[in-house]
């Protein structure tokens, strides 16, 4: 890869608060950068607002859909991307060939603009060459009918798709006789969908953002949202305010969640801001089961049990109590690396808690014991009490601001039965029942020759998937590959024999179809489903919305298939919210009920009901797993730096960790540095150890930080080559980017 991603790398020592005005500046700048203050200020108005669209950030819920300013630096750093300038033009495909893309970093190729029309490579050729929309899904159309099973092909989706185009997609996948329907979400979330399932009978979490006004005490365990979800340190700074314990737990003190100066406030602009946390448990990667374990013993020990709702509405409980009996402390204290006195202050605050809401995001999500780990939060929450009642409940921040509303419409791989009898009653046909693939087996049939055919909703596939190399390879064996984008990306470098890129409208732009201009309607991370309306003019005249890619494609595809009505979908989005209202669960009425918004029916919160087979909450006994990391090796997990959207980079900048101009970095701790015999700002390379081999990483500039001895960091998707495809999750699959066990080696 070209050296053009590193202008010269600066390390200063991490920062001790978020936002602030700095954050304002830094968004003007952004968008300043790419789009022209004035249209960039007519698209930041309308973020979130009633008549508006839904940030594409990240999938914090919005208050009320009437605060002024209802975004943030890095909401606006996304707007920015979609709305640049910059456009990509015919002559551009003749003079970077494909051979020259892939040399290109991802930070290139996103600064290149926007896609403008189809391209198309042919089996042999290495250049993209400009299409009409007719033959480009003729061409689609034509390798997925010759197939010789419906299952040789497999569609990908990310989460800023809509529910209309993803209710589409996955209508179209099914009609055409597959369950291959492989998200984001299997890298992301699936843990805690997992985990909360089988618990508490919904994959969901249970709290509102009225809730978390009213908790006592919030755990923010494994998320870091001064720069992932930045409108919740607002949420958050509010609750401390007004009284709520707030308690991080994670490996690295991130800057956000020790203070936060909200530019939307006086006090943030002039003052020193607000203190977040209370207790900052900078806890060992992977360690949070233990913690989670030692902290029920100590409730039990001290009687901090709701036997009443236990009782009435839980099964599991002697079981799970008889469990706790044999944990041992010296094991607790070798997985998290805390000592006793902070672990008893936390259960402390615990016990004399009488609201508590556990919020988490990928730093539990993607270890081989997550499903585990988020088991055993619930049986904490669940012992007092703390599911389904005011200021209590599970809450695991999404990352796509669309993710759960997909999944709510059927893009899942194992997809409900429920689902599949709607979609019968609807359509008169019979769709497949058997789980299709999901990331990692998408990956692994691709690999084995098992599949032609790799489509994509968005995304960006080989960038966001674990083990590169391999992965590559596996994309390369395709007959075909097609993706469905707003931006050029490292996809559509790596590609099957022929390939194509359809380009598509952003969320920020008006779609007008042949009843005028459409609507489309999203669910945030606490089920509030609303309507998004675009506004601005679209980057070209050619884009077509994923929504009429899908019509189109699905008519050429099915022609002697079910009667669907593509072309009146189409048409005329509202149709598709009635047909969702008849098919997906939970839906009824959904056109109506979309117009002002109404939050999907939940019911450990709504009325403290389980929908798991018994009707009861369930405690579960996990037995500890502790990643023991052989001497000389450290654990590493991969994170986002504040410059980027997970494989979109905008820039070159960590701000709060101190680290600017570049991201070939790994953060280890000072004495191991030493330990190891390597000084700050060496040269290494990463070396991944699993047993069917090692993975290389080179070239890391090697930084000395504040993270617990044993434990590393670097950025994705830089270091997605080191994470083995079979190093995944118990029960949800989930890639294992949050711990790798690698050793340094001075760089080759
Ligand atoms: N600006 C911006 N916003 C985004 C995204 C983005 O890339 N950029 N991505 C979106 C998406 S898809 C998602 S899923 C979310 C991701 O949001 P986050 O989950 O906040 O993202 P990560 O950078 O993966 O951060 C993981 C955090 O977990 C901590 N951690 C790692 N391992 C452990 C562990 O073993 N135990 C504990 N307790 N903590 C651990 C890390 O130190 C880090 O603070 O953000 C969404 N929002
Ligand atoms: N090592 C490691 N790997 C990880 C993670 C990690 O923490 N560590 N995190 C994982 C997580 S949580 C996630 S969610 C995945 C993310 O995986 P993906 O969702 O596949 O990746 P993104 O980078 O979000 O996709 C960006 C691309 O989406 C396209 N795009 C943007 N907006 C739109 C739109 O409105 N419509 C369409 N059709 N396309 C659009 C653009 O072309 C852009 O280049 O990565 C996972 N990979
Ligand atoms: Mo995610």
């Amino acid at each position: 890869m070209r050296d053009e991603d590193d202008d010269g790398l600066r390390v200063r020592p991490p920062a001790e608060h978020a936002a602030g005005v700095p954050a304002v500046i830094r968004s003007l700048k952004a968008l300043h950068d790419q789009v022209g203050l004035v249209r960039g200020a007519r698209a930041l108005l309308r973020i979130n607002q009633k008549q508006g669209f839904d940030c594409p950030g990240c999938a914090w819920p919005e208050a009320d859909h009437r605060s002024k300013a209802a975004f943030c630096e890095n909401g606006v750093k996304a707007v920015a991307e979609v709305t640049t300038d910059r456009r990509i033009t015919d002559d551009f495909w003749a003079e970077h060939p494909i051979s020259d893309l892939k040399q290109r970093s991802g930070y290139w190729l996103g600064q290149q603009g926007r896609l403008t029309r189809p391209v198309y490579k042919a089996p042999g050729s290495d250049t993209y060459e400009p299409v009409l929309w007719e033959t480009a899904l003729d061409l689609v159309a034509s390798e997925l009918r010759s197939l010789s099973s419906p299952d040789r092909a497999t569609f990908y989706t990310s989460g800023r798709t809509s529910n209309e185009a993803a209710y589409l997609y996955q209508l179209f996948v099914r009609a055409f006789g597959t369950n291959n329907l492989p998200d984001c979400s299997n890298m992301c979330h699936e843990s805690s969908g997992s985990a909360l399932t089988q618990t508490i009978g919904i994959g969901k979490g249970t709290v509102s953002l009225e809730d978390l006004g009213k908790a006592e005490l919030i755990l923010i365990v494994g998320q870091n949202p001064g720069t992932n979800h930045p409108r919740m340190l607002a949420t958050l700074a509010d609750a401390h305010r007004q009284g709520t314990q707030i308690i991080t737990i994670n490996p690295l003190r991130e800057a956000g969640l020790v203070r936060f100066k909200d530019p939307q406030r006086l006090d943030g602009v002039l003052g020193k801001g607000t203190v977040i946390s209370d207790q900052y448990l900078q806890i060992r990667i992977n360690g949070d089961q233990a913690l989670f374990q030692s902290l029920a013993k100590r409730l039990l020990e001290a009687g901090a049990v709701d036997r009443e709702f236990v009782d009435r509405s839980c099964t599991g409980f002697a079981d799970y109590a008889a469990a706790l009996g044999s944990l041992d402390d010296d094991a607790v204290a070798r997985a998290t690396g805390l000592t006793r006195d902070e672990i008893d202050e936390l259960a402390g605050r615990l016990i004399r808690s009488k609201a508590t809401i556990v919020c988490w995001a990928m730093g539990l999500t993607q270890h081989k014991n997550s499903v585990a780990t988020i088991r055993d939060i619930v049986n904490v929450l669940l012992l007092q009490g703390n599911i389904g009642k005011p200021g209590a409940g599970v809450c695991p921040v999404r990352g796509h601001s669309n993710v759960q509303g997909d999944r709510s419409m059927g893009i899942w791989e194992s997809p409900p039965p429920a689902l599949l009898a709607g979609i019968e009653r609807e359509f008169g046909f019979t769709p497949p029942s058997v789980p299709g693939h999901d990331v990692v087996d998408s990956i692994r049939a691709m690999r084995d020759g098992q599949v032609d055919v790799l489509m994509a909703m968005g995304g960006n596939f080989v960038a966001a998937t674990p083990d590169t190399a391999v992965t590559e390879a596996a994309v390369a064996r395709c007959r075909l590959t097609v993706s469905v984008s707003t931006k050029l990306n490292r996809s559509h470098a790596v590609t099957g024999e022929a390939s194509l890129i359809l380009p598509t409208l952003g969320r920020t732009e008006l779609d007008v179809q042949a009843s005028g201009p459409q609507e489309v309607s999203v669910e945030d991370s606490m089920s509030m489903v609303h309507l998004s309306r675009g506004r601005l003019k679209p980057a070209s005249d050619e884009l077509l919305s994923e929504i009429a890619i899908v019509c189109q494609l699905a008519r050429r595809v099915l022609v002697d298939g079910p009667a669907i009505p593509w072309q009146g979908f189409q048409d005329d989005y509202r149709t598709i919210r009635e047909s969702i209202g008849r098919v997906v669960p939970d839906c009824q009425d959904y056109a109506d009920k979309v117009e002002d918004g109404f939050t999907m029916p939940n019911p450990p919160r709504d009325s403290r009901t389980f929908s798991t087979p018994d009707a009861k909450a369930h405690f579960t006994v996990n037995p500890l797993e502790i990643l023991d990391v052989p001497r000389g090796r450290l654990l590493l997990q991969t994170i986002r730096s504040h410059d980027q959207y997970n494989t979109t980079i905008y820039g070159l900048d960590d701000h709060y960790r101190g680290i600017e101009g570049g991201r070939r970095v790994v953060l280890v701790n000072p004495a191991d540095i030493t330990e190891l015999g390597f000084t700050d700002g060496e040269m290494v390379d990463l070396v991944s150890e699993w047993r069917d081999g090692d993975r290389r990483a080179p070239g890391f500039r090697l930084v000395g930080y504040p993270t617990p001895r044993g434990c590393a960091a670097a950025y994705f998707p830089e270091t997605n080559v080191l994470v083995p495809l079979d190093s995944t999750a118990d029960t949800s699959g989930t890639p294992t980017s949050k711990s790798i066990v690698i050793r340094l080696e001075p760089a080759t």
